[in-house]
């Protein structure tokens, strides 16, 4: 090992966040490139471009890098271009679904990714159009691509973000349909709401890269598993961490009286449920041998992160 990657190594086993940061960043820096030239479709006009540009701004990008790694732990790379289409097309749906849950209607927050949210700096108006034009760019850019398999990644991101995967996990959350009680009404908003499009970025990015059933699937699983553990630290942050660290309005769930984790078991329980889940995400990677480990490592770096 370079003492450079030793270096690298240390300080990485030293913060988790950091860590976390440094496996990110490839894809992070990949994405903003092909959002620069995706993003925003000539003839848009100019407030409305802002707009887009705005809300895509920051982020950590964990589903565009999810989308790239999955493509790479099946052989596949991810500097094609229909992986990197699939990955920025995953977040433009994941942040139009920010702006629409900040919208006083919704979630009716002030602060996203630490600034302003859309309806806040745009006005109520400009900010669901936004949204739309955030949503509706995702479908062009696959689109664009014009091959059978964007075919399937259109209908695999339609699948997840629509009325059988987040809207309903939205409606459900927001006590617009029917739920059972308890843990099971809480996983069935969780897999809808957050799990769906975080399953929906690796398949993606492994059926993007040519991927065959076995190790669809098995990325499938991982990133079920992972969507949901994630939504759950995500749950136990917001009652811990400040609006600097989460960069939102922390505290909101309790002040809500939202159905949570924390409030269903308790911090242990749902700490513990939290790790089981992320054990689960690491087993399904399995059949694909050590092409898994970055995706393993992502998982744990989530599951220890602080904001
Ligand atoms: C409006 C249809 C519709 C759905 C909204 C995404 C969502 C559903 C609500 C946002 C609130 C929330 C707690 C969602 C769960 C998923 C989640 C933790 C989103 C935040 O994802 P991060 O942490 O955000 O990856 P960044 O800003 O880093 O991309």
């Amino acid at each position: 090992m370079s003492p450079k990657a030793a270096e690298n190594t240390t300080r990485a086993a030293d913060s988790p966040g950091e860590a976390l940061a440094a496996l990110l960043a490839p894809c992070a820096k990949r994405v903003e490139a092909d959002l620069e030239r995706w993003l925003v479709p000539a003839g848009a006009p100019d407030a409305l471009a802002d707009g887009m540009r705005y809300c895509m701004a920051g982020g950590k990008r964990l589903r565009p890098a999810i989308t790239m790694l999955s493509a790479r732990a099946i052989g596949g790379s991810a500097e094609e271009e229909l992986v990197r289409r699939a990955a920025a097309a995953v977040e433009m749906v994941h942040v139009y679904s920010l702006v629409h849950d900040d919208l006083p209607a919704m979630d009716d927050d002030a602060l996203r990714r630490g600034r302003p949210t859309a309806h806040v700096q745009f006005g109520e108006a400009m900010a669901i159009l936004i949204g739309d034009a955030l949503l509706t760019r995702a479908f062009g850019v696959l689109a664009e691509d014009a091959s059978a398999v964007s075919a399937r990644l259109a209908a695999e991101l339609a699948r997840a973000a629509g009325a059988e995967g987040m809207v309903a996990g939205q409606a459900a959350d927001m006590d617009l349909c029917t739920l059972p009680a308890g843990l099971e009404g809480l996983r069935y908003i969780h897999l809808h709401k957050t799990a769906a499009m975080i399953r929906a970025a690796a398949r993606m990015g492994a059926l993007a890269a040519g991927a065959k059933d076995e190790a669809l699937q098995a990325v499938g699983e991982y990133a079920e598993n992972l969507g949901l553990a994630f939504q759950l630290f995500d749950d136990l942050l917001d009652a811990t961490g400040t609006a600097r660290q989460l960069g939102k309005t922390p505290g909101k769930d309790a002040e809500t009286g939202k159905r949570t984790h924390l409030a269903v078991l308790g911090a242990g329980e749902a700490r513990r449920l939290g790790e089981k889940l992320t054990a689960a995400a690491r087993d399904a990677l399995r059949p694909l041998g050590p092409a898994g480990e970055t995706l393993k490592e992502l998982a744990n770096l989530l599951t220890q992160r602080t904001h």
